[in-house]
């Protein structure tokens, strides 16, 4: 009887955890951001759906990763493709929508700049649209960026009052889309926020971004598998943090009361060259001038040559802060490409 009262119990709230859990859609699930933001709404109990385009040969590598492949349901839509985004938020009407999906490499947006346009701002009207339409309920974040301010700063930071000035079709593309998703908000009472984040960082961040290309490059150097490393420009300074912190910046900013716009960094900035040095120095390499190369091809037609943030206002509001610093980061990541290396190896 006792063991009966316990099965009726225990499934009762089964299906109520199930009634109750939360639902999210993300797009860019593959990407670096989507595979750390599915880990955390996961361990908040969210049934976690996941934007796939369609492909010829899948990649989940980073999310095996982060060890949520398997736990996440995948849906096939694309950011170009009107319909398939109506009808994911109409079968779906998730409780939140994280979008992430993008051409997110600045250097490749002014070769491509039609197809960044179409992904990173259409793409994001379309799902606006598809909100207001089929589930106005649904809180929506817009994955933002620092690349909008370009080379705009006050006393040398950005913040929620420094004006934008992209310098890159991408960056131009972001500045589009936060808009659409500011005046959804006014226009039409939506919830939606935009995360306006400076560049943030993993083990499994992009091959081509500078931070993961110094990376691997330190790690082949030091297992004796290259010789150099080729980089555009050295001067250039960003505000660095680990996207396992940023992520837990977006669900923050879909949690609260009334929807807003977020700064998201560190508050420190640190050159290319500071990054590789430090790198380097992680595996016993003092003298990384004789590895490192310049090389034209990786120069920008126009740079953005600093981002530091101010996110103290964000960090009030959402009661958020980064955990991990500059060198931890960069220890981190070459920690990681060694050991994938050394693994390859054998
Ligand atoms: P990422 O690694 O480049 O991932 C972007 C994802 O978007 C990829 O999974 C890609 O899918 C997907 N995607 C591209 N085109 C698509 C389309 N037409 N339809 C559906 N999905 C598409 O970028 P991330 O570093 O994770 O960044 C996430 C978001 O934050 C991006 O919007 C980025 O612009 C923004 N952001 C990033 C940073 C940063 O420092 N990381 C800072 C500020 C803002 P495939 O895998 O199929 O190619
Ligand atoms: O790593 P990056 O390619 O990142 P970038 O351009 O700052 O963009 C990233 O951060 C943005 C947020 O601020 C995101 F919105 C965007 O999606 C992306 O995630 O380049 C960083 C800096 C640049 O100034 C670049 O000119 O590094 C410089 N750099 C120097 N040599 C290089 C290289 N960048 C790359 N990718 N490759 C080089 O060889």
């Amino acid at each position: 009887m006792i063991l009966q009262n316990y099965l009726v119990y225990k499934n009762l709230l089964c299906y109520s955890l199930l009634i109750m859990a939360k639902t999210a859609l993300v797009t860019g699930i593959l990407g670096q951001d989507g595979p750390y933001l599915a880990k955390l709404l996961l361990d908040k109990g969210y049934k976690v759906y996941g934007v796939t385009r369609r492909y010829s040969n899948p990649n989940f590598e980073n999310l095996e990763y982060v060890g949520v492949h398997g736990k996440i349901q995948y849906v096939e839509g694309d950011m170009t493709d009107e319909s398939s985004l109506m009808n994911l938020i109409k079968s779906l009407r998730p409780d939140e929508v994280y979008n992430l999906a993008a051409q997110s490499f600045v250097g490749s947006s002014w070769d491509l700049a039609k197809m960044t346009t179409e992904v990173n701002s259409l793409g994001v009207l379309y799902l606006l649209n598809a909100i207001k339409y089929f589930s106005p309920t649904t809180r929506f974040y817009q994955a933002s960026t620092s690349e909008m301010f370009g080379t705009s700063h006050i006393n040398g930071v950005q913040d929620d009052n420094t004006p934008f000035y992209p310098r890159s079709p991408y960056g131009v593309s972001k500045v589009y889309a936060y808009w659409m998703t500011v005046n959804f908000r006014e226009s039409f009472g939506l919830f939606t926020a935009n995360g306006i984040l400076f560049n943030h960082e993993s083990p499994i961040r992009g091959i081509q971004f500078v931070t993961r290309k110094i990376t691997d490059g330190v790690a082949r150097i030091k297992l004796g598998l290259a010789e150099e490393i080729r980089l555009g420009n050295l001067d250039a300074r960003r505000d660095w943090g680990f996207a396992g912190d940023y992520v837990e910046a977006m669900y923050l900013m879909l949690q609260q009361e009334q929807p807003g716009d977020y700064i998201v960094g560190t508050g420190e900035s640190h050159s290319v060259k500071e990054f590789v040095e430090a790198a380097f120095r992680h595996v016993g390499i003092t003298n990384w001038q004789d590895y490192v190369k310049q090389d034209p091809r990786f120069m920008r037609p126009a740079e953005v040559p600093d981002l530091k943030s101010n996110p103290k206002e964000t960090m009030d509001k959402l009661g958020w802060k980064p955990k991990v610093n500059f060198d931890e980061l960069v220890a981190m990541m070459v920690d990681a490409d060694v050991k994938r290396l050394e693994a390859l190896k054998k």
